[in-house]
């Protein structure tokens, strides 16, 4: 059968005649197939070509839904999401070398944000590619993925791919789940064998993502120091928004009466409007709270490390002096900034109902002072920014145009909310109010752009919910030809561009002098509506919030793709958004 590696002999039963499949055969195509389709996995998010034409195809007549996209790097963060959203593997299937390295900024960025996501990509042949010779789309891919998911493998014989399929599944999802690639050489689709044997050799994934119980003496360590703290606060963090154990969160969060800040997707995992919920607080609470309990959260730098003045530190790097309880699914996590007092280790699920049973029924609430001091902070910004909110300049601003959008999730708290930018995220992070779990996606771990339109296909997709996008007029560039899949599969989403002309505002100019404008800026008053009318969807122009408002309802009413051109005044922005600090300032000036 041709393959690289001479100590792996034939199996008898897999033969490489492809066009020779009887009744009694199978074939690779129809493995990979039935593999995903036997594991529950009825989806796959990708873009057609060499060696996966046939596949995209064959799946669909298998009753699968198959969502082609416009760039890999799209299809694969949907893939990402929708692992996100349902605990399933989000499949994304692309062609050799550049299409895999489209995919793969998605694969990482979803094992950086611990969404479950398979990367499934066709490569050429291993004879060729291993000795260089120059294959069409020649590239190890395996090699290029390892580093960047959480395991990789590749079939070679179409009888090992019911364990492949298995394996990828398990990588993805069990423990901390991440993005797993599957490499899968255009010979194997083509391999034919008996199809009883074929059937026999898939593998229906038991327990995928087996509870992981957390110890007793971690559970009553995570307990007394709770019990012991003067100023306690809870970090919810996206990590126990996947989870999916949205009643006993709550539950602990309303027996202790903790104030709780939610990191931002795990906003609406209790309404934003809970009165426990210190987000209007934070930069109170962070440095006063002396213990502090991560749930779902890690102390990367999006919580300054769990350090530094952010916490009440003295400079950049000295500690707060807080005590921290950490849960996480990672043995692995504990310590990785600053000193966790009790790690509690198991899934979020397993860790928050050892966390009841060990707080019991006569759980005292924290001191009044704690809560009164919270709710004093809390109460005075938010009066502040429905000051702000209530304000109606001209040209419209973030605030005037998010106030919109506020009221309007506020109306829909089903829909879903997609949300990148600089100034168009952090706005909208604090300004939007989320009220049910897992229905706000944004930029995650890295902050990255172009997750937009992928996310919001998927999430359309996966849930049939309305979907709300606010992108800003940069953010939404790095993904925005995917707005003809919004229009070609008639999906409810709703794209909000947050037109300031500009990376963080249109005002830059070049400091040359010279006829390029400077790096920051777009063309003036682009009409980003007119490119969803070109697929025959809904565009809107909007420079009031009035117009805005009347948009956005019409959108959800009417369920059609529909993109609005938000007219933002181009000095509203200020550089990098709330991240300003994480800007290297020159030395030389
Ligand atoms: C892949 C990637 N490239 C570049 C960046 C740097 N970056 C951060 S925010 C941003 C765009 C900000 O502009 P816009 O989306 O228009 O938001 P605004 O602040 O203007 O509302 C860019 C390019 C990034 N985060 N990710
Ligand atoms: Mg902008």
């Amino acid at each position: 059968m041709g393959t690289a590696e001479p100590q792996v002999s034939t199996p008898r039963d897999v033969q490489q005649h492809p066009g020779m499949t009887t009744d009694a055969q199978t074939d690779g195509f129809h493995l990979v197939i039935d593999a995903l389709k036997l594991n529950g996995i009825d989806t796959i998010f990708g873009l057609p070509g060499i060696p996966i034409t046939d596949l995209t195809r064959k799946a669909q007549a298998a009753g699968m839904r198959v969502i082609s996209f416009r760039h890999e790097q799209n299809a694969g963060n949907a893939a990402a999401i929708a692992g996100f959203m349902t605990q399933k593997p989000g499949i994304c299937l692309t062609v050799s070398a550049p299409g895999f390295l489209n995919g793969l900024t998605a694969m990482a960025n979803a094992t950086t944000n611990c969404f479950p996501m398979i990367l499934i990509s066709g490569s050429s042949e291993r004879e060729i590619v291993d000795l260089q010779q120059g294959d069409y789309e020649e590239m190890d891919q395996l090699a290029i993925a390892k580093p960047l998911c959480k395991a990789a493998f590749r079939v070679l014989h179409a009888e090992d791919i019911g364990v492949g399929i298995a394996r990828a599944i398990r990588a993805a999802v069990s423990g901390r789940p991440g993005g797993v690639y599957l490499d899968l050489p255009a010979k194997l689709f083509a391999q034919t064998m008996d199809a009883a044997a074929g059937k026999n050799s898939l593998i229906k994934v038991v327990d995928p993502a087996p509870k992981q119980i957390p110890g007793g003496d971690a559970v009553k360590r995570a307990v007394e120091l709770l019990r012991s703290a003067k100023r306690p606060l809870i970090v919810l963090g996206k990590g126990a928004a996947y989870a999916q154990a949205d009643a006993d969160i709550r539950a602990l969060i309303e027996r202790t009466g903790i104030p709780y800040l939610p990191m931002a997707m795990a906003k609406g995992l209790l309404p934003d409007t809970h009165e426990q919920c210190a987000s209007a607080a934070r930069s109170y609470v962070l440095p006063e709270a002396d213990v502090v309990m991560l749930v779902g959260a890690r102390l990367n730098w999006l919580l300054s490390h769990g350090k530094g003045k952010t916490w009440g530190g003295k400079d950049a790097k000295s500690w707060g002096g807080q005590k921290f309880i950490q849960v996480d699914i990672s043995p692995q996590e504990a310590d990785s900034n600053v000193r966790i007092d009790a790690p509690l280790v198991g899934d979020i699920g397993s860790c928050v109902s050892a966390l009841l049973a060990g707080i019991g029924s006569s759980w005292g609430k924290p001191p009044a002072e704690w809560l009164s001091a919270v709710a004093e902070r809390k109460s005075k910004n938010i009066a502040k920014m429905a000051e702000t909110l209530a304000k109606d300049p001209k040209p419209m601003n973030f605030h005037s145009a998010l106030n919109v959008v506020r009221d309007i999730i506020k109306a829909n708290p089903d829909a879903i909310l997609v949300n990148e930018g600089a100034n168009a995220l952090d706005f909208t992070r604090s300004i939007v109010d989320m009220y049910k779990p897992r229905k706000r996606l944004d930029v995650g771990t890295w902050g990255v752009m172009g997750i937009g339109m992928g996310f919001c296909v998927a999430a359309a997709v996966v849930s049939g919910e309305q979907v709300i996008a606010i992108e800003g007029d940069s953010a939404f560039g790095f993904s925005g030809m995917e707005i003809e899949t919004i229009c070609r599969y008639n999906l409810p989403v709703c794209v909000v561009v947050m037109n300031n002309n500009g990376v963080y505002k249109g005002t830059d100019v070049n400091p040359a002098g010279g006829p390029d404008v400077a790096p920051t800026v777009f063309v003036k008053g682009a009409r980003y509506d007119k490119l969803m009318e070109a697929f025959g969807g809904v565009g809107a122009h909007a420079t009031t919030p009035a117009e805005l408002r009347k948009a956005m309802e019409e959108a959800i009413r009417s369920r059609k793709p529909t993109l609005i051109n938000a007219v933002i005044d181009e000095t509203a922005g200020t550089e990098s958004g709330r991240i300003t600090s994480l800007n290297p300032s020159a030395k030389k000036k």
